[in-house]
């Protein structure tokens, strides 16, 4: 298994599992949207989740729920940049932009940002191109149709064999542009496109998702299917997001993508604690 993850000039150790914590500066996100839309606010909010433990803090300018509005890259650009620039100097994290526009990606890169975290696996025009010249890691994301649809009507055969299929060729799309594997994060993209029961399907065989020893990364914060299964709105998800984000270190995750940066790294101090000592006995 690839355990050091080349971010730029960085490198991310996997040895163990870590959090990513997500900055939102979207009007619209559904579990935090409109609280971070001032730079200010949300360089604050970056750097609480830094002092709370995230080894990456994710910064995103378009939200990707069901039904939400496009934005434009000038938009995103306006949204996300003047939190990058002020964050940059001041935080060892690594900084990643949840972005799929190439324009973005460029615009982040050159402000300093070490990850490409992109829920549509770098399938835009022009997107290879601009992660692969930006030498960032990059996150590739499964989805099945689109944001605006992509809850209608889900379906599979066979989840794991085409969540699976998906990312093995997203991965030689990256190979043949030029990013390495050491530069590549997998994501199995939780509740993009699935139905409940894709997503425990999937969050029970996480590890059969691993595709040459690449490391896997899991959202299943205070995403529906935790509400689902707990009866919760989104804001009071914090105990069934840990659980999950647990059972996803379990099954193999390396990354965990997390609102509540402080409760989960917590519950991966014990997860870990338990794991180190048991090749001892
Ligand atoms: N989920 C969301 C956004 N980006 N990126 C990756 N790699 N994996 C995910 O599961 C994932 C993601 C959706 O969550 P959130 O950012 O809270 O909401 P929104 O998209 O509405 O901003």
């Amino acid at each position: 298994m690839i355990t050091q993850l080349r971010c730029g000039e960085r490198t991310l150790l996997l040895e163990r599992p870590l959090v990513m914590g997500v900055v939102n500066l979207t009007p619209d996100s559904f579990s935090d949207g409109g609280r971070y839309l001032e730079p200010a606010q949300a360089l604050e909010r970056a750097l609480t989740l830094d002092a709370e433990g995230a080894a990456i803090l994710d910064l995103g300018g378009e939200s990707t729920r069901p039904g939400a509005a496009p934005v434009t890259e000038q938009e995103e650009i306006r949204r996300v940049l003047p939190v990058l620039e002020r964050l940059r100097p001041r935080t060892r994290a690594i900084l990643s932009i949840d972005t799929s526009k190439p324009e973005v990606m460029r615009a982040a890169a050159a402000a300093g940002v070490d990850l490409i975290n992109d829920v549509y696996a770098l399938r835009a025009p022009g997107a290879l191109e601009a992660a692969a010249a930006s030498g960032c890691a990059v996150c590739l994301m499964h989805m099945q149709d689109e944001p605006r649809t992509m809850q209608h009507a889900p379906h599979y055969d066979d989840v794991v064999g085409e969540v699976r299929a998906f990312l093995a060729e997203r991965v030689s799309a990256c190979r043949a542009a030029g990013i390495a594997d050491a530069r590549i994060v997998l994501d199995p993209g939780f509740g993009f496109g699935k139905t409940l029961e894709h997503n425990l399907t999937l969050l029970r065989r996480l590890e059969a998702l691993r595709i040459a020893g690449l490391p896997l990364l899991a959202g299943l914060s205070r995403k529906s299917m935790i509400g689902a299964l707990t009866g919760k709105p989104s804001e009071a998800r914090v105990h069934g997001s840990v659980a999950a984000a647990l059972i996803a270190a379990q099954n193999g995750a390396r990354i965990l993508r997390v609102h509540d940066v402080a409760a989960t790294v917590d519950a991966l101090k014990v997860l870990t604690a338990v794991t180190d000592g048991s090749a001892g006995g």
